[in-house]
């Protein structure tokens, strides 16, 4: 069969514009696609839930690719051991408690399982702004990276969400721009984004769980974002908070409580 280029286009722009248009309301919103975002993403799309995940970089995974310092190894203790099996990634014993998992594998094994439960990646595209109705955010505010990157002046296009998840890892970007922006108080206890510090990874782990919570009205935080918002430190190369906050957000929107 002949192939047609243009055919391939229409078949690309039509596909996109139907997905795009299927998810300008959602449920759930997630803002980042490291492991935080990717786990509750597949959680969310697994209970039911209509997500779109937003992403600025090309690449999905965020802080997970690289393990530590570029070694594609990650960490993970006992208590999300069981996050890894539930997702097939395979898992050895380093020493008694920790766990090491191919970082590659870790970031495709668990964005496929997120796919494939019904969650929509859209990557190269950022979130710049919030939508806001009486203190409540109820949608984004997104743009082409490039268009970003390049510092071009054009207007962004909106989506509108039932919860927004701020899953931006060390920046809290999503707080960033609602702190900024908008008259909105945060549930942390001076009201504003605490930020984060240094490395101390027992407690960080602890606090990324606790800290995994609804922030203000209609926005919750999960994995590294979650640290920074309340002042925790950061944890390194173990990842195992990541995901159980990544779980724990989901069962918190999902209505099924802390012990989801
Ligand atoms: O940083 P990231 O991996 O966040 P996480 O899921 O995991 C943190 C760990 O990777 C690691 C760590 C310990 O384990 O400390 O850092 O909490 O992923 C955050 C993603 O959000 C994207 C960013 O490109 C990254 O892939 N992101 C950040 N701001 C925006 C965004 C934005 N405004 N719009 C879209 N994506």
């Amino acid at each position: 069969m002949a192939l047609n280029e243009v055919t391939i286009t229409r078949a690309i722009v039509e596909t996109y514009m139907k997905k795009l248009l299927d998810h300008l309301d959602v449920d759930v919103a997630v803002v980042g696609g490291g492991p935080a975002g990717l786990v509750a993403s597949y959680y969310l799309a697994r209970g039911g839930k209509k997500v779109a995940l937003y992403e600025r970089k090309l690449s999905i995974g965020g802080g997970m690719w690289g393990g530590g310092m570029m070694f594609n190894e990650i960490v993970v203790q006992e208590e999300a051991k069981a996050i890894l099996d539930e997702f097939g990634v395979a898992a050895s014993e380093f020493e008694r408690g920790y766990y090491t998992a191919d970082a590659v594998e870790a970031v495709t094994t668990i964005c496929s399982r997120a796919l494939k439960a019904g969650a929509k990646v859209f990557n190269c595209i950022t979130v710049e702004d919030v939508v806001i109705r009486e203190n409540r955010v109820m949608g984004l505010v997104v743009t082409w990276s490039p268009v970003e990157m390049a510092g071009l002046h054009v207007d962004p296009l909106t989506i509108h969400a039932r919860h927004v998840i701020d899953a931006t890892g060390h920046d809290t970007e999503v707080l960033r721009v609602i702190e900024r922006k908008a008259d909105v108080t945060l549930n942390t206890p001076t009201g504003k984004i605490l930020g984060e510090r240094s490395m101390w990874s027992e407690k960080a782990e602890r606090l990324t769980i606790e800290n995994t919570k609804e922030i203000c009205p209609g926005v919750y935080v999960a994995g590294m974002s979650a640290n920074a918002a309340f002042g925790g430190p950061r944890m390194g190369p173990i990842f195992g908070g990541m995901l159980l906050s990544g779980k724990k957000v989901a069962g918190l929107i999902l209505g099924a409580g802390e012990g989801y």
